[in-house]
């Protein structure tokens, strides 16, 4: 598809409309005739000139200088720790944008076709640590930052995370970008600025989440370039008029307009040049106010209309896993994919082909549901404003897009109300029933009088109010559509998306399992393990980071004692580095000579948070009724959870105030304190996983089988060599597949079980203290006020005494069974050092290198655009 095309022709009207020149002395050169001259395959020429800084200790500290000075605006001899990061960071930042630069211009040049990434999620975390690695100039930076007075330990800790996201599914496209770049690919990210990330999460003395804003621009952010000249319209409400001319055109007109204003960040891959970019919009009033009101003394309309606008990337949505139907978040929808798509349609309208050729220039991936507006407003554009038919419309846009689900819970998949879309984007409304229509003929001609059949697959369903079912939208707008692990990949072809199946065949469905950036999942939170594998491996990392499947090679190693005990070192000093940030953070001494247990995520019932607190109490009650000696035998565990709950989710916030007081209550007991520890992390981020998942030795996935899709957090903690307690789903199976099942702890019931259980619960309900009695002694210790106040967590304690939707009762003797035999198997000290080797090597298949590439080979089908090596 990379075809070299005469780059002066490229964006000439683009250059001529923003008077651009080149630089003298920079190619390229303009003639005598006063034409610009692009020398042909001669990369070096080409580029003389334009990279590379010096990177050597002494230009780095002199940059550093530079930066607190003139970009900073201050003193060398009263710095802290704040103005040093921004130094360092602004530093880094010098070489990232020699390297954008080139990358994008070199993708300029050779015009392949790119892919977009359309997320409104980008959890980033932190950057400094991750430009420094990938660029491969973090041992200089240390000793820099060393020789001018500063440990870049503390300069590292200034940096706010960017948290543009709830959890895995926005850490998934951060890892997908990461992965991008170091394969070289012209892959863009687009997603929103928000003005507030993900909420901080404070725990109150009751041991109830609280939320306050995130505030994460306030310290000014190194990492993004406002790009004030790269703005587009948008518009919302207004009217649309049909044309009547049997064109299927309308006329949409009035309502409110605002800008869209992008904002770049720089993506480096992994040792490579390439530097791709991630292009999040905000948005303004198109003017600064309303001048009519103002000027008619109407002051409060005047600001409100400017507000209204600043309002839509404002903050990001909390919640996961619930629609709500809010009218605001689907102005963000369209306000993100409108802006998105005249961005992508500009930079191939550069390249002077013709608009049926769109799909050969630009794949477009849809992370779930929230961009499916996208489908419609590429329709709009083409029709209303590119003067296509619909034939030739539809053929456009379903060769364009991607779609990937990303759960098949009910709750989560997107509707928005007929009478909301009508009212906001009253066009969009029109192209989505005209495609309904068109669609439910196909599928009447190929099901004649199969009405049980149009009325599952219509894009609209029926109800009050009638409601727009965005992942079907988002399936036939689609050419392919895939799945997150096999299991859940499995489940959208027969559940949610059955009769598509049918219809469309088989072939247009597929699975991508995802995967995760070994470079900040390994290299950068767990540095000692990296350096032990690339001596053991006798790799430079360079190697193995970017082909993971070398650590296969580490398999003979878990036979070698001495190697061994160099591994378990590394998981010691890891916990010792957690205990300390706990220490220093919350003030609490953990013991690090104990077995570390950890279940991070979003609270949610699906995931079984409560499962989990519940089989601690259970163990608690069982060590209370030991002898001391009985007790001196056991396993000592110190469990660990974090996670935020979304701030309208009653039950998981019940379950985060169950945990911390049951904390309390076991940290202080005597009798206990010694064997059992617990502990609630407030505010879970990327950053804290960075550090408490090289530490962890067990780690807890425990949904109900078939409700997560994949989960990412598993492949994390297994390639840091922790195991894994989990149930049979998502990726944790293929997990499983790669390590073996003796190296994995599998408990509960299998997903075909799923659905009768739940029958048996609604219509042979067994009393919980016949079924589980177990089970049934912890929920009366917590009613009777074991853990404070009895009756507030009733209505938590009532989800599982009644319904028992998510089968705990079901699970939890082989959960508690599954727990025992960790205990057994950790007791061998050697044995669990063995299983925890064998993990870590059989992770290759988890990098998001591979995940990405499968992308970029079946379905974008885009290729690797290196950036010609330095002269
Ligand atoms: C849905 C909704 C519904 C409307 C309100 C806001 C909102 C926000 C997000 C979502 C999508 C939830 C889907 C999701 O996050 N899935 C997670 O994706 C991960 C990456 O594929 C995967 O590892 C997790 O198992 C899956 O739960």
């Amino acid at each position: 598809m990379t075809s070299t095309i005469d780059p002066a022709t490229i964006g000439k009207a683009n250059r001529a409309r923003r008077h651009v020149r080149t630089l003298t002395g920079y190619l390229p050169e303009t003639d005598a005739s006063g034409k610009e001259q692009w020398p042909k395959g001669d990369e070096k020429v080409w580029r003389a000139g334009t990279r590379g800084l010096d990177t050597d200790v002494p230009s780095i500290t002199k940059t550093f200088v530079n930066h607190v000075q003139t970009s900073l605006a201050r003193q060398a001899y009263n710095l802290d720790n704040l103005g040093a990061y921004q130094a360092a960071a602004l530093s880094v930042r010098d070489n990232l944008l020699v390297n954008w630069n080139e990358t994008q211009m070199n993708y300029t040049r050779k015009a392949p076709k790119r892919a977009y990434y359309l997320s409104l999620e980008f959890l980033m975390g932190r950057t400094l640590d991750n430009a420094m690695l990938n660029l491969g100039l973090k041992d200089k930076y240390v000793e820099g930052v060393k020789k001018l007075g500063f440990s870049i330990e503390d300069i590292l800790e200034q940096e706010r995370d960017a948290a543009l996201g709830n959890g895995g599914l926005g850490r998934l496209a951060a890892c997908y970008l990461d992965s991008s770049a170091s394969q070289e690919l012209p892959v863009w990210g687009y997603g929103l600025r928000y003005k507030y990330g993900i909420f901080q999460q404070l725990i109150s003395p009751e041991g109830n989440q609280l939320e306050a804003p995130d505030p994460w621009l306030d310290n000014q952010n190194p990492w993004e370039l406002p790009r004030l000249d790269v703005s587009y319209e948008v518009r919302f409400y207004g009217s649309a008029d049909r044309l009547n001319d049997g064109s299927g055109r309308s006329n949409w007109h009035g309502g409110q307009e605002v800008l869209a204003v992008a904002y770049d960040v720089m993506i480096p891959g992994y040792n490579t040049p390439t530097t791709n970019n991630l292009r999040l919009w905000e948005s303004k009033p198109k003017r600064g106010f309303d001048l009519n009101s103002f000027n008619a003394g109407d002051y409060e309309h005047a600001v409100e209309s400017s507000n209204s606008a600043a309002a839509i990337t404002s903050v990001l949505y909390p919640n996961d896993h619930t629609s709500f139907g809010k009218e605001l978040r689907l102005k963000q929808q369209y306000f993100w994919t409108a802006a998105s798509l005249q961005d992508i349609i500009r930079r191939f309208k550069n390249l002077g082909k013709p608009i049926t050729e769109f799909p050969d220039y630009a794949a477009i991936q849809l992370n779930d549901t929230h961009p499916t507006l996208a489908i419609p407003e590429l329709m709009r554009v083409l029709i209303d404003d590119e003067d296509l038919d619909w034939g030739t419309a539809w053929q456009i846009v379903t060769n364009t897009f991607f779609y990937t689900n990303h759960t098949v819970l009910p709750e989560a998949l997107e509707k928005w109300p007929v009478p909301l879309i009508e009212h906001v984007l009253p066009r969009h409304m029109q192209i989505i029933y005209d495609i309904n229509l068109f669609f439910l003929q196909a599928v009447e001609k190929k099901f004649p009088d199969d009405r049980d059949r149009l009325s599952r697959m219509s894009l609209i369903e029926e109800g009050q109010p009638k409601q727009v079912r965005m992942a079907h939208l988002a399936c036939i707008g689609s050419r392919k559509v895939n799945g997150v692990a096999e299991l859940h990949s499995d489940l959208v072809q027969t559940t949610i998306l059955k009769d598509f199946v049918e219809f469309e065949g088989v072939s247009k469905f597929g699975n991508v399992t995802n995967g995760i950036t070994p470079r900040r999942w390994l290299d950068q939170c767990n540095p000692e393990l990296s350096a032990l594998i690339s001596k053991t491996l006798k790799l430079d990392k360079n190697v193995w980071l970017k082909d993971l499947t070398k650590l296969e090679g580490l398999l003979p190693f878990a036979e070698d004692k001495k190697f061994r005990t160099e591994w378990a070192a590394i998981k010691q000093r890891n916990k010792e580095r957690l205990a300390h940030h706990v220490q220093t953070t919350l003030g609490l001494t953990v013991r690090t000579d104990a077995m570390y247990d950890v279940q991070i995520k979003r609270l949610h019932e699906y995931k079984r948070q409560t499962l989990n607190i519940l089989g601690v109490i259970h163990r608690y009650l069982t060590l209370k009724a030991m002898t001391t000696a009985e007790r001196a035998k056991t396993n000592r565990r110190v469990v660990f959870f974090a996670g935020k709950a979304a701030p309208a989710y009653y039950i998981a916030k019940l379950t985060i105030r169950l945990i911390v007081n049951v904390a309390r209550v076991i940290n202080a007991d005597p009798d206990t304190k010694d064997f059992l520890q617990l502990y609630f992390l407030p505010d879970y981020s990327v950053s804290l996983a960075e550090v408490l998942i090289p530490a962890s030795d067990i780690s807890q996935h425990i949904s109900t089988a078939g409700t997560e899709a994949s989960g990412t957090s598993n492949m994390k903690f297994c390639l840091n060599g922790g195991l894994l307690l989990g149930t049979v789903d998502g990726a944790n199976i293929e997990i499983a597949e790669e390590v073996g099942e003796s190296n994995v702890f599998f408990f509960g019931h299998l997903t075909p079980a799923v659905e009768d259980l739940r029958h048996q619960h609604l219509y042979h309900p067994v009393p919980i203290e016949e079924k589980c009695p177990a089970l049934a002694n912890v929920l009366n210790e917590v009613s009777k006020g074991l853990f404070g106040d009895g009756g507030v967590y009733e209505p938590l304690l009532n989800t599982v005494r009644h319904g028992d939707y998510y089968l705990l009762t079901d699970d939890f003797d082989s959960y508690i069974a599954a727990l025992a035999m960790v205990d057994e198997a950790y007791l061998d000290t050697e044995e669990w050092i063995k299983k925890s080797i064998r993990t870590t090597a059989k992770m290759g298949k988890f990098s998001s290198d591979r995940a990405i590439l499968e992308y970029a080979e079946s379905y974008w089908n885009i290729e690797a655009i290196p950036v010609a090596a330095a002269k």
